[in-house]
């Protein structure tokens, strides 16, 4: 993998969506993949945004995060530029707290389809993996990578529980 060119987009509706975003940026950092993050709304930039996934591809990205609370219609507008996978984060930005982000990234119409992950930062932080484990599909080093992570994860667990045994 080339330290400099960027697999994965990161896209946020708002600067103010970073503080949960960056928790898929952490993790990408985590497995050595490089990425780019942009901001970019749907409704305020719309051409930003057109301009920015349909030259992706091209580009050399292979997986875009889509991030944005309120009415999120970013990543359903990303997946109409691209034919690469989109996922999903809602961000709890208004007082439905993240479930009309939700609502409207989960229930996107036939044909158009984003992968949907949980309300704020755990979502942000499960993109970042699971655009990992699409780009693992065909990286060994990479699929290695996460075959270690989900271990630390299953050891972290047992020792946890053997301590509320003690
Ligand atoms: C969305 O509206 C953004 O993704 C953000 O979560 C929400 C509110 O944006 P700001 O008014 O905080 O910039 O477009």
């Amino acid at each position: 993998m080339s330290e400099n060119k960027p697999l994965v987009g990161i896209l946020m509706g708002s600067d103010n969506d970073y503080g949960v975003m960056a928790e898929a940026a952490k993790v990408l950092k985590q497995f050595g993949i490089p990425f780019e993050m942009i901001v970019s709304s749907a409704h305020r930039t719309p051409e930003r945004t057109a301009t920015y996934v349909s030259a992706a591809r091209d580009n050399g990205i292979k997986v875009l995060i889509a991030g944005a609370g309120a009415a999120a219609h970013l990543a359903g507008v990303v997946a109409a530029e691209t034919t690469l996978p989109v996922i999903a984060v809602p961000i709890d930005a208004t007082s439905l707290q993240g479930l009309d982000a939700l609502l409207a990234m989960v229930q996107m119409p036939a044909g158009i389809p984003v992968a949907t992950m949980a309300i704020g930062p755990a979502g942000a932080r499960n993109a970042g993996i699971f655009a990992a484990q699409i780009l693992a599909t065909d990286n060994i080093e990479l699929a290695t990578k996460l075959s270690n992570f989900k271990a630390e994860m299953a050891a972290g667990v047992i020792k946890k529980s053997d301590k509320v045994q003690e």
